[in-house]
């Protein structure tokens, strides 16, 4: 049988030997999500708030072909400076594995670890979609996939305009996935408090969020759930503020011919580069505030279990 390289930190041993909450973190929006310095700094921030909330974070990450569930402190300064590090999604995570590579993992691989490791909340910021223009790329990020088949509650600020936001609801629908806005009726767009859609759903309690979850589990039904939690107000970029700087940056995506894997890091950067950075603080306020729900959620799972 082929053994899996599994390397827990040791902040998360303790915390499953002691059945703490545990929340599951990404690590591509470290590697190719925000630039070095603040990519590190975010995420040391994110981690502290988790922890402040009770809970006990576990960045994944794939090291010289083991995963890692937890990162420590220098594991995570090191990644953030990797420049050639690879984006992993579901159809990379194991080839970068038997290559003893270094990888971040996309919300598709986290989802995969965190089963791996037996933890059922995660918080990121964004999370990937169908792409606008779909119908003729056929970008659809294997992030929505992921959620229709891995058991894991992932609380994301919604998925941001640059991605076609009606097709990727639709996707999920299809897909059997609840998409649960957190505490009001509209879907949040990232950046943006409201996309002008209804989200499916609508929950303002964290422990009915971990109770629908364990609900889904007993009655047998495969995959996991979409919490999507609107951006604080001062951190908010207006959707009529941010939607110039997302069509020019599609513009650019088309005419450089950027597909696959680079088209959403290209986006990021360049959404970046024409908000004068506002994008990213914008971003450091909404991934820190989905810590810590997705804290709250955690805590309410195990108290449930
Ligand atoms: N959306 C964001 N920020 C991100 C990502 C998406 O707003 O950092 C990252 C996440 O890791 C997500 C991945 O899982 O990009 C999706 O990439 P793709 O569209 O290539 O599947
Ligand atoms: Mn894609």
């Amino acid at each position: 049988m082929t053994q899996i390289p599994l390397t827990f930190s040791p902040e998360v041993t303790l915390a499953r030997k002691n059945g703490m909450p545990l929340v599951a973190l990404e690590s591509t929006i470290i590697t190719h999500g925000m630039p070095w310095p603040e990519n590190v700094e975010t995420a040391a921030r994110v981690e502290a708030e988790i922890r402040a909330a009770g809970a006990v974070p576990a960045t994944m990450a794939v090291l010289q072909g083991r995963i890692h569930i937890g990162l420590t402190e220098a594991e995570l300064n090191a990644l953030g400076q990797f420049t050639d590090v690879a984006k992993l999604s579901r159809a990379d995570l194991a080839a970068c594995m038997v290559r003893g590579g270094n990888g971040a993992t996309t919300v598709a691989a986290t989802m995969i670890c965190a089963r791996l490791a037996g933890i059922t909340t995660f918080a990121t910021g964004g999370i990937g979609g169908v792409h606008r223009g779909a119908e003729t790329s056929f970008d659809i990020s294997a992030d929505l996939q992921e959620l229709a088949q891995t058991p894991v509650t992932v609380v994301a600020a919604g998925a941001k305009a640059i991605l076609d936001l009606p097709k990727t609801l639709e996707y999920l629908e299809t897909a059997g996935v609840p998409v649960i806005a957190f505490g009001q009726d509209d879907l949040p767009a990232f950046w943006s408090r409201d996309s002008g859609l209804k989200a499916p759903l609508r929950m303002d309690d964290p422990a009915q969020i971990a109770a629908a979850a364990a609900m889904r589990a007993a009655l047998g039904i495969p995959g996991g759930q979409l919490v999507v939690n609107p951006i604080p107000p001062e951190h908010e970029i207006p959707l009529t503020e941010i939607m110039p700087h997302v069509e020019a940056a599609l513009v650019e995506v088309a005419a450089g011919h950027i597909t696959a894997k680079q088209v959403t890091p290209f986006l990021l950067d360049r959404i970046y580069e024409l908000t004068g950075g506002r994008s990213l603080a914008a971003n450091i306020g909404l991934v820190l505030n989905n810590a810590r729900l997705a804290a709250r959620i955690a805590a309410a799972s195990v108290k449930q279990a």
